[in-house]
């Protein structure tokens, strides 16, 4: 006969075996500014509104959300063991309760206001930088293409280029799959960066997202939508097209290279005088991020899905 205690306990006990072994292994994985195997939770904060987004929803939402749910099990559970027809065969037969009904009505409007209020503040910290300085100090323009993204540095020399996929063929060790582009994002740490996105006016609705910066924004043809981040540590960050866009949705990934202040002007002058494939080349060189990506931005050719 199967002793069903005895084989819960060893399934359970295996289990969390596996359990520790998934999250120790994702640990020693952690690679920064992307999602890790059985992650649960969100990626590690690289910007102030990432920082607020953890706190709003780690430190907040859940635990008000647990005492919520722990408080209505409760309530069930004494409805269930008191008031069942056995152990209480002749019920009552109260109607109303003034006092009662004003509470269960009151008390959760004051939770959705105390929830509302730094949510709110939280919506208008990620649209407007005017909280962290008066004025940013780059402005990077994405425009979502059918189906890669392009890129725009109007205040540095009007750099230009289209980033695209690199397919998993082409990849280098460490570089991960459906993340990886031929040409980076480049910005440089600390700085805030103001990002202006939009999408081609004969094309679909992309969305720009990278989860570390908690940054997703709507990328809409014909229009400008405005956000900002600030990078906190050096890295690469990558997020994906956040927005069913079609045929190439999968195959559109950011990644967004955050370097020192002087990586990041250098490559702009080499960008300059030299082209970027050569820029992104000495980027490489310079920047203690190891596995850069191939640099053949100039000759990139269109990643075409199979379909
Ligand atoms: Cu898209």
């Amino acid at each position: 006969m199967f002793d069903f205690a005895n084989g819960a306990g060893r399934w359970a006990a295996a289990s969390l075996t596996a359990m520790a072994a998934a999250i120790g292994a994702s640990a020693a994985r952690a690679a920064e500014g992307m999602a890790e195997p059985w992650q649960t939770g969100f990626q590690p904060a690289a910007s102030p509104v990432m920082n607020e987004i953890r706190w709003f929803h780690d430190s907040f939402l859940l635990p008000l959300t647990i005492v919520i749910a722990a408080f209505v099990l409760l309530l069930l559970v004494i409805c269930a063991v008191r008031f069942n027809a056995r152990a209480n065969p002749t019920p009552s037969r109260t109607t109303h309760n003034t006092a009662l009904e004003v509470a269960w009505t009151l008390v959760p409007v004051l939770i959705l206001v105390a929830v509302a209020i730094p949510s709110f503040r939280l919506l208008y910290f990620q649209l407007d930088y005017v909280n962290e300085q008066r004025a940013p100090d780059i402005t990077v323009k994405a425009i979502g293409e059918q189906w890669y993204w392009s890129y725009e540095y109007p205040d540095h020399g009007d750099i230009s280029f289209d980033s695209y996929l690199v397919e998993e063929a082409d990849l280098k060790p460490g570089q991960p799959r459906l993340l990886t582009v031929d040409a980076e994002v480049v910005v440089p740490v600390g700085k805030v960066v103001r990002l202006l996105v939009t999408a081609d006016p004969a094309g679909v609705i992309h969305a720009w997202a990278i989860p570390a910066f908690g940054v997703k924004i709507d990328a809409v043809p014909g229009r400008l939508n405005e956000t900002w981040f600030k990078a906190e540590r050096t890295g690469l960050y990558y997020g994906q097209c956040s927005e069913l866009c079609g045929r190439g949705h999968a195959f559109m990934p950011i990644a967004v290279r955050v370097v020192t202040e002087a990586d990041f002007s250098s490559w702009v002058e080499t960008a300059k005088t030299a082209g970027l494939a050569e820029a992104y080349r000495k980027l490489a060189q310079t920047s203690q991020d190891a596995g850069s990506a191939p640099r053949t931005a100039a000759l990139a050719v269109p990643a075409r899905p199979a379909n």
